[in-house]
């Protein structure tokens, strides 16, 4: 990727960029809720659309002069409608957490009660965790899961009829397994609350066709766009009806935001157009089997899987019987130029700083082309590296397997 007027101007900032291009081609990462976005998606976030201010919606605008941004955000606009099935998008929330904010302003008063699922279970820090606005505004209870690692929807259902919420969030940054949207629709209805489905990391498992969607039962969707959807940073936030949609609009502008950035909603249709096709269908079912391929592989060389498996994109890992640390596993691990994340585990008993396990997730390896037989290459240098104090030939031997991994996987081919 050149960036001729970049090195003219600041070389600095330049060298960095091309350090950080280097870094992607010359990594694995199996960071979840990590991707790589196309050259058409790069190319709109790069484009002249950033130089418009744009604040309102389409026709109805602030400022002059936006008749191709109006068109531009209403192709994006109806691409995620048809897309995920739903009455209502929003296209300009600049990403996941202002996303899920405006939809605590657009559907809750501040101290309304909010149950969604704990962030060391496997949440977000959005879905009512104490240090984010959505645990210090709103009277937040939580859920996590069962000893195994699974939610307990009893237990969630207990939860919310003793705590009457006003809003039900469901959706994970970390769990394994399929959600029942269904479930979580009747456990909300059971006391007349709002149904949130937080699909960042899996929206591209749902588009995709291999995840169930919450279109039918969630009142509100709202996912980032740069995950297993493989767009820009951003985020979409949709509503399954038109009375809703209204509130989370004003919610987004003028409540939160002001102009939205163009170029991101460009780059977001985008991601959306290229969603629309066979190949990404395709590449949404290899995610999964990536993913199940490399948790057996991992399971067989005694590594201990949270749930015992998986039916996404992603897993963790309990180290304990490994004598490893997540962070000594993912500083370990980098030395290779495997890029994972340290994660807690179900009941972990130490610190988030330096947990017990790992998260481990596929996008960005099938982004790049790696399959079920990579994966078994894969597990068997995470079972070499990831012991206490491994050898130095050990070490060189995993890095050489990486390196002409990436070389015959380019994250972007030249
Ligand atoms: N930080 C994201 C993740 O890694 O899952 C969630 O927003």
């Amino acid at each position: 990727m050149p960036m001729r007027a970049l090195k003219a101007i600041d070389p600095t900032i330049e060298y960095l960029l091309k350090k950080e291009y280097q870094r992607q081609q010359n990594t694995l990462s199996l960071i979840p809720s990590e991707n790589i976005a196309s050259n058409a998606v790069i190319e709109a976030l790069g484009s002249v659309a950033t130089n418009k201010y744009s604040e309102g919606y389409s026709g109805k605008r602030y400022y002059g002069g936006n008749e191709i941004i109006d068109r531009i955000e209403t192709l994006a606009i109806e691409r995620a409608k048809k897309m995920f099935g739903t009455e209502h998008a929003n296209v300009q929330a600049y990403s996941g957490s202002p996303a899920n904010q405006a939809v605590y302003m657009a559907l809750l008063q501040p101290g309304d009660t909010v149950v969604g699922m704990a962030l060391p279970a496997g949440g977000h820090l959005t879905h009512g965790w104490k240090v984010s606005f959505s645990g210090k505004s709103y009277r937040a209870v939580q859920y996590g899961v069962d000893k195994n690692g699974y939610l307990d929807y009893d237990e969630i259902a207990d939860l919310v009829l003793k705590e009457k919420p006003q809003l039900v969030i469901c959706g994970a940054t970390a769990y394994s397994r399929i959600i029942d949207f269904k479930k979580f629709r009747q456990i909300a209805d059971s006391v007349g609350a709002y149904l949130l489905a937080d699909i960042s990391h899996i929206s591209g498992l749902v588009v995709g066709g291999v995840h169930p969607s919450p279109a039918p039962y969630a009142d509100v969707i709202m996912t980032t766009t740069h995950k297993s959807l493989r767009g820009p940073r951003g985020a979409l936030v949709m509503a399954r009806s038109a009375e809703v949609g209204v509130k989370i609009d004003k919610a987004v502008f003028p409540g939160l935001q002001g102009g939205p950035h163009n170029h991101q909603t460009a780059a977001i249709a985008v991601c959306l157009k290229e969603a629309n096709t066979t190949e990404f269908k395709s590449y949404a079912k290899k995610i999964i089997e990536n993913a199940k391929v490399l948790a057996s592989e991992l399971e067989n060389c005694d590594f201990s899987i949270v749930t015992g498996g998986t039916e996404n994109h992603l897993f963790l890992i309990d180290l304990t019987n490994k004598g490893v640390t997540g962070q000594e596993a993912e500083d370990a691990l980098s030395t290779v130029g495997i890029i994972v994340n340290k994660n807690m585990v179900p009941g972990d008993p130490r610190s988030p700083f330096d947990p017990s396990g790992l998260r481990v997730g596929t996008p960005s390896v099938t982004t790049r082309g790696l399959t079920i037989k990579d994966m078994k290459t894969l597990a068997s240098i995470i079972n070499d590296v990831t012991v206490q104090k491994p050898d130095r030939s050990v070490l060189k031997k995993a890095k050489d397997t990486v390196n002409e991994l990436c070389k015959r996987y380019p994250a972007y081919p030249r």
